[in-house]
């Protein structure tokens, strides 16, 4: 006889209250109020294999609302996943704990996405069941088949982020996304009706999904709404009616059961209620087995999977996607070498366009894309078709004005795995991304971020369009390539550099206006040290200039002058900083040596560049908005021109003479 599923569901319950009063911290409610939706689905529904967390033809789930993590630290240890084991769950929000306050993607097999930032879930989802159907249609059912599943908050629908995706998901028509939506009319400051009173299942209705909804603590009401969502060929939103805190007598239905522990009177009360006896964190063996026999219903299906998978003639392609490996040629080298035979002058959106049409002919795992820049930010190669709700063979993303929408997407491509997305918009909008860049970051995946229009050089749109402390700021978070690449050349090194970080995103920050190819020499991967140097001085060196993007020229202007006036000065490109500091002291003192007046160039904020100019050195940048002109002029009227920096540089070299 199968298990008593309100009895699985209370093994959830107990876990997390336990787990978060032996933390005296995190958030029993959500996982108490879900624990009877969490257990049909994966008892009765998910298909995976806890012995193969990684198979690929898995179902995804993403527990969008992160907060809720001790339902997915139940669910995981319960369906009989190694990780985490029973002490892990017992050091809940401990140090060395894989059970981490919020789900992370690299402590545990079978967190899919690391949650908590409300919104996002929902929104990698998306770009996962994207994934999904775009290798299903390359590969075919045989080898890629399977849902996506998202249990979501009242503050995940609330979110702008989610906007974007469930409208994203609507238009796409992505039938194999399911999100189970805990609707428990509680947030944090108590009842939703304080916020708000939108008509939820009426607007994802509008956005052309399927709406279906169930009394959370019903198992066959629960049971049918699963079975009508998997049957929908739309997206589904099933609304879950639940309380908040089931099963804790006093507290539930209220949010004080959202965030803090229960309290020992409140836990003891739960346990009669519930009729649980066992100590905490013993679940009883029949309980525990009924979970364990569910977990094992995945194995045969992983099993047929996998003769599935040895049979076919498409499996090792499958395989190497699916694990990350590019294709021995990734067709830079090619174009680096026409580049060598023909130099162009060209703004780096364009050379980045150039280099993705090598790319994409040799790389069938990208998957590119804009949020509506898709001819300024030059995302779309020739040979690429777009991805649409009746053709997912399309490497190609509309996603139209929906950049943090996108950015999330490409985080839930790359967390899916055979994919890696780009996609592109103003580099001033990436603020409208930041939180899922932040989350690519954290999170270590893939995704290549094409940010174009990169400083006052884009010129007439004005101070709304051009970015200023965008680069600054970016190259602020952990685990985050910012490349800001000087010419042509640098911009198929940064591409191919970014292709080849499997472990984390690149972000490229691109010119609208034209650079003149500075490199016409056939060398190695220069880009790869972080900064190199471009132009040795002739005469004895007194200065190194060190600029990026599109200062880079303007560098070797102003070294020319200074050249013509007897001082000689070193240009550095420098297009990651972050590469530059891996670089070993040696290398570093190399470029940046302590006998010379080192002086930064760069048509952004200074903030940042005195850890390589020094407390002597000189940052030329733009520590205020820009105008509207055509960028020449506004180059010339903030100072950006040889003229206006040569004096500068020769007034600090006097007074460090005279020192
Ligand atoms: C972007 C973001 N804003 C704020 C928070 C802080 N926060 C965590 S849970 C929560 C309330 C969420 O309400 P709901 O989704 O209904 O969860 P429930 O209380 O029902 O568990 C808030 C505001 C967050 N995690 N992410
Ligand atoms: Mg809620």
């Amino acid at each position: 006889m199968a298990a008593d599923p309100r009895l699985l569901a209370n093994a959830i319950r107990a876990l997390s209250m336990d787990a978060v009063q032996a933390a005296n911290s995190g958030h029993p409610g959500m996982p108490m109020g879900m624990a009877d939706v969490a257990t049909v689905l994966w008892t009765e529904y998910l298909n995976h294999d806890p012995q193969a967390p990684k198979w690929h033809d898995r179902d995804r789930f993403v527990l969008s609302a992160g907060h809720g993590s001790m339902l997915i630290y139940s669910l995981l240890y319960l369906s009989g996943y190694a990780s985490p084991t029973i002490e892990d769950i017992a050091n809940f929000r401990k140090l060395g704990s894989p059970c981490a306050g919020h789900p992370e993607n690299f402590m545990l097999d079978g967190v899919e996405a690391t949650t908590g930032p409300l919104g996002q879930g929902v929104a990698m989802a998306v770009g996962m069941a994207i994934a999904e159907r775009h290798l299903n249609a390359t590969f075919g059912d045989d080898l890629v088949d399977h849902r996506t599943w998202v249990i979501a908050g009242d503050g995940c629908l609330m979110e702008g982020v989610n906007h974007e995706a469930a409208g994203l998901a609507g238009h796409l028509g992505l039938g194999r996304l399911n999100v189970l939506w805990d609707d428990n009319r509680i947030t944090i400051d108590g009842a939703t009706d304080l916020s708000t009173s939108e008509d939820i299942p009426a607007r994802y209705e509008a956005y052309g999904w399927h709406v279906v909804s169930c009394d959370g603590h019903d198992f066959a009401s629960i049971r049918a709404a699963l079975d009508e969502a998997v049957a929908d060929p739309r997206p589904s939103l099933i609304a879950c009616r639940t309380i908040i805190g089931w099963g804790a007598p006093n507290k539930q239905g209220t949010s004080a059961t959202h965030g803090a522990a229960l309290g020992t009177d409140e836990v003891a009360a739960a346990r009669k209620h519930l009729i649980w006896d066992s100590e905490p964190f013993d679940i009883p063996a029949e309980i525990l087995e009924g979970w364990r026999s569910a977990g094992r219903r995945g194995g045969k299906a992983h099993e047929e999977w996998r003769s599935r998978l040895a049979a076919s003639a498409q499996g090792e392609e499958l395989t190497r996607r699916m694990e990350g490996r590019l294709p021995a040629d990734i067709g830079i080298d090619g174009w680096l070498d026409q580049l060598a035979a023909n130099p162009q002058k060209i703004a780096t959106r364009k050379a980045s366009e150039l280099a993705l049409e090598a790319i994409n002919a040799a790389v069938p795992e990208t998957i590119g894309g804009s949020a509506d820049l898709t001819g300024s930010n030059n995302t779309k190669t020739k040979g690429q078709q777009p991805f649409t709700r009746d053709d997912a063979t399309g490497r190609y993303l509309y996603y139209g004005i929906r950049e943090f929408g996108m950015a999330a997407a490409m985080n839930g491509m790359a967390l899916h795995g055979g994919l890696i997305p780009y996609g592109g918009t103003f580099l001033v909008f990436s603020d409208y991304c930041r939180p899922a860049i932040r989350l690519s970051a954290l999170q270590g995946v893939r995704v290549v971020y094409v940010m174009t229009h990169d400083s006052i050089g884009l010129g007439e749109d004005g101070p709304t369009h051009q970015p200023v402390e965008h680069v600054t700021s970016l190259r602020m978070i952990p685990n985050l390539a910012v490349y800001r690449p000087a010419d042509v050349v640098e911009t198929a090194e940064c591409w191919a550099l970014s292709l080849e970080r499997q472990d984390g995103p690149s972000l490229l920050s691109l010119t609208r206006q034209n650079l003149p190819q500075l490199r016409t020499e056939r060398t190695e991967n220069l880009s790869a040290k972080g900064a190199y140097r471009l132009r040795a001085a002739t005469g004895a060196r007194r200065v190194v200039l060190v600029a990026t993007g599109s200062e880079v020229e303007l560098a070797l202007k102003v070294a020319d002058a200074l050249e013509g006036q007897g001082v000689g000065a070193d240009v550095v490109s420098m297009p990651c900083w972050s590469l530059f500091d891996a670089q070993d002291a040696a290398y570093r003192a190399d470029l940046l040596p302590a006998d010379a007046i080192k002086v930064s160039i760069e048509a952004g904020t200074t903030l940042g560049w005195e850890r390589y100019v020094g407390p002597n050195g000189l940052a030329i940048g733009l520590d205020r908005f820009g105008a509207s002109a055509p960028a020449e002029d506004l180059f010339k009227r903030f100072g950006f021109t040889a003229e206006a920096i040569v004096p500068q540089i020769l007034a600090a070299l006097k007074t460090q003479g005279e020192e």
